[in-house]
């Protein structure tokens, strides 16, 4: 009936029941411990306040006892030494870090926190902190009217999420994505607020379901859970690019994927033969189609039992896997958590030997219906079980499979609620609770088993591993995308927002299914999606079932031509992609980002949805409506040169900008430098020159170039090469200099640089010594650097 005007009969009006939240009340006493945290006692819960950094703070409040610092699975940074000073003011207490100072009102108990220039971040006036009967905790704050948030994971609609109400739940949702979809498969409950260009981050550690409101209210904003504590940090910023680092500190960094993770994915579900495998790969290398990985989807298993292969399909999968991997090819299988209850399958009975499942809390297992039929639930909140699941890939990695995709980790589960029953409990590591509380980390948990497992196997090669489910850390195990998409237009421009919040929110690697998962794509969406794909950080195409044939030839001629183009464009972008796919590692700012992250102070960028950044100096403006050759781009301060015409835009201004099918529109920031390889079959070959393209402005400038082996771990033990290019313009004079930072790693790579210098005519001089003009016509360089 939901689905139908019935929803809406005019007797159907629900009561909204009016839920009582008890304030916080006054604060009644106080004490610091040892570890400088600050404990509060006030009317209706006890709160407590624990710096980890100058830059971020815990704040907990428990409404029946002290909180307790129970461990969490998404926080692996531990509180570290602060230096803090605390005043009692009569009517409130100041706790003051070299960067942040807590404000904490007595009658009630109430929240302020100002940073080290005097800004406020949050306040909190008429409410604060509280609780209802049933358990659930709330938090509100003061909304002020230039708040625009951003974050939250992985939510559906525009980039501002100002005016929303989320729910974090991870749900298998395969109807199609709209705005109205406020849960998906991933919960991160983390958002960033920016206010005239300054921002700080709310990171609320709660695994129950949680609800962030920034819709109902005017003047408050607000986040709660359905039980557990007020869990919050606090990250001071105050650029919203700190942020980032403040909660990727918190919460970890993705690892620094193997190369061939970043090259294009072929996705279909199914390929359900080897036959089928080696006649995809043919037609890649026929038709000159770059390609790095082909996914197994559930056809792969003997019926849906994960750690087999059917034997009919794939008959020698060891032999598959080496001769695609000779063709530069890896393979990715799809692994599911459920595990069929089949007395003669091995894994069952492993899994029931060694205690490995879910249980309800009387011992009664959990059995739930998935793919294979009824099927029980590893318990991944266990050491134990993440052991032996990690450790039964060498199923996969002994036939030389080094990636694997996770699928319905939610978990989904084919029943009303859509996944296991909230009662069930987990082992958690002697600490059991209810599916209630843990469900947002079971695909976490599975990850981080997943990765491991692979990892200890394949003996310093870096693993790949692909997720639908998540919660905050997922970053640390593995890439996300953005599951059952559907081939509509409205979805290739949802994902760009999709994206760019996956990246505020720590999650650098992630992308949609290019072409759309379900319905039918036709060959413009196809090649206008690719065109996105090859600049979004993780690059699959991936269809269903009786859905068109979605594969890059599946179109004719002329589709294939630009698809192809564009697959080709990934490999030349590859180096400079990787290095700020190294720069994601280490600092968590991700590869694909929204254009406020660079620009928090131009308005215009506030919800700015449709284009998007890779790295500092790059705006890709993609059109997203069919039978379009045209779109406005804005562009921010500064001037911009088209990529393909070398034309010159004024900044902090829109343009419109012609785009045939064959264009995606690309603008590199005057003064940038980005460094390009050479159209490759896939990543496994060599890369043997780079090009430095240099589009120069008169303040000069500079590019790091990172390099290593693409493959294995060796790149933290230094192994790696790090160069830096520096040049300046002294009359008409463009001076370049290369300096090698690191030389660990040999990349024995030709280097050689041009200088797109528009209307200018420039010497070009490297090292100190001449090496000719621009031309005239062309106005540009080439030369050979060393
Ligand atoms: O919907 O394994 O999101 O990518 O192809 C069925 C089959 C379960 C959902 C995934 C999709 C995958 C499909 N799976």
């Amino acid at each position: 009936m939901e689905d139908t005007s019935f929803a809406i009969h005019p007797g159907a009006k629900k009561k909204i029941a009016g839920t009582a939240f008890r304030d916080i009340g006054n604060l009644i006493s106080y004490s610091l411990s040892e570890n400088k945290s600050f404990i509060g006692k006030c009317e209706a819960g006890m709160i407590q306040i624990l710096f980890y950094r100058d830059d971020i703070v815990r704040i907990m409040m428990d409404h029946k006892k002290e909180p307790t610092l129970s461990s969490s699975h998404a926080v692996i940074a531990e509180p570290e030494k602060v230096d803090l000073r605390v005043h009692d003011e009569d009517s409130y207490i100041t706790i003051q870090s070299p960067l942040l100072t807590l404000f904490l009102y007595k009658n009630p108990c109430r929240i302020k926190a100002v940073d080290k220039d005097g800004r406020t971040m949050v306040s909190e006036k008429e409410k604060g902190m509280g609780h209802s009967p049933g358990g659930e905790v709330i938090c509100y704050k003061e909304m002020d009217r230039e708040d625009h948030f951003y974050g939250f994971g992985e939510k559906t609609s525009f980039l501002d999420k100002r005016g929303e109400k989320m729910t974090m739940w991870n749900s298998d949702v395969f109807a199609p994505h709209n705005p109205e979809i406020d849960a998906l498969y991933e919960s991160i409950p983390y958002f960033m607020t920016v206010n005239q260009g300054k921002a700080y981050g709310i990171f609320f550690d709660n695994t129950y379901k949680t609800t962030f409101d920034m819709k109902t209210y005017k003047e408050t904003y607000s986040f709660s859970a359905e039980g557990g504590l007020i869990n919050y940090y606090l990250m001071a910023g105050p650029e919203p690019k700190d942020v980032i680092t403040q909660y990727s500190y918190l919460t970890g960094r993705m690892p620094l994927p193997p190369k061939w993770a970043i090259g294009y994915h072929q996705s279909r579900y199914s390929y359900e033969t080897e036959e089928e495998v080696r006649e995809l790969v043919k037609n890649f290398k026929e038709k000159q189609i770059p390609l790095d990985a082909v996914y197994l989807d559930i056809h792969y298993m003997n019926g849906y039992r994960v750690f087999t292969f059917d034997e009919e399909r794939y008959p020698d999968p060891g032999k598959l896997m080496n001769d695609l991997k000779k063709e530069g090819i890896h393979v990715v299988p799809i692994v599911d958590p459920g595990v069929k209850t089949d007395p003669e399958y091995p894994s069952y009975l492993e899994g029931v030997k060694g205690d490995h499942f879910c249980k309800y809390v009387d011992g009664k297992m959990y059995n739930g219906d998935v793919w294979p039929g009824n099927s029980a639930f590893p318990d991944f909140t266990n050491e134990k079980t993440r052991k032996w699941w990690g450790d039964k890939h060498d199923f996969y990695v002994d036939k030389g499979i080094e990636g694997i995709w996770n699928d319905m980790n939610e978990p989904a589960v084919f029943n009303e609620t859509k996944t296991m029953d909230t009662e069930v409990m987990h082992g958690n590591d002697g600490d059991p609770k209810t599916h209630r509380e843990l469900h947002n980390v079971y695909g976490l948990l599975m990850g981080k088993a997943t990765y491991e497992g692979m990892k200890a196997q394949l003996k310093g090669k870096r693993p790949f591993l692909l997720t639908r489910a998540g919660y905050s850390g997922v970053q640390r195990y593995a890439a996300v995308w953005t599951g059952d998409n559907r081939s509509f237009w409205e979805h290739l421009q949802m994902a760009l927002p999709m994206c760019m919040n996956l990246g505020v929110s720590g999650v650098p690697f992630c992308g949609p299914d290019v072409g759309g998962f379900a319905h039918d794509a036709t060959g413009q969406l196809l090649a206008r999606w690719t065109q996105v794909g090859a600049f979004t950080p993780f690059f699959r195409n991936h269809s269903a079932l009786d859905t068109v044939r979605q594969e890059p030839w599946s179109f004719g001629e002329e589709i294939e031509d630009i698809v192809k183009k564009y697959i080709d464009l990934r490999y030349v972008w590859m180096p400079h992609l990787y290095t700020l796919f190294k720069e994601a590692s280490t600092t968590g700012i991700p590869v694909m980002r929204p254009l406020f992250l660079e620009y928090p102070e131009d308005k215009e960028t506030t919800n700015l949805s449709d284009e998007f950044m890779i790295g500092d100096s790059v705006i890709v403006a993609p059109i997203l409506q069919p039978d379009k050759n045209h779109r406005a781009v804005y562009l921010p301060e500064g001037s911009w040169i088209d990529y393909w015409t070398g034309e010159e835009y004024r900044g902090s201004d829109y343009h419109l900008v012609k785009a045939p099918l064959d264009r995606l529109p690309i603008f590199i920031k005057k003064g940038a430098i980005i460094a390009l390889g050479e159209k490759k079959m896939s990543t496994e070959q060599k890369e043997e020159k780079i090009t430095f393209h240099i589009y120069p402005s008169s303040n000069g400038g500079e590019y790091y170039f990172y390099e290593d082996d693409g493959s294995t771990f060796n790149y933290r033990e230094g192994k790696m090469y790090e160069g830096v290019l520096r040049y300046q313009i002294i009359g008409n004079v463009i001076d370049l200099t290369f300096e090698t930072k690191v030389n660990a790693y040999e990349p024995d790579l030709e280097k050689e640089v041009v200088i797109h210098s528009g209307d200018e005519e420039l010497t070009l001089r490297i090292n100190g010594e001449e090496k000719g003009n621009t031309d005239g016509r062309s106005r540009m360089i080439k030369a050979s650097l060393l």
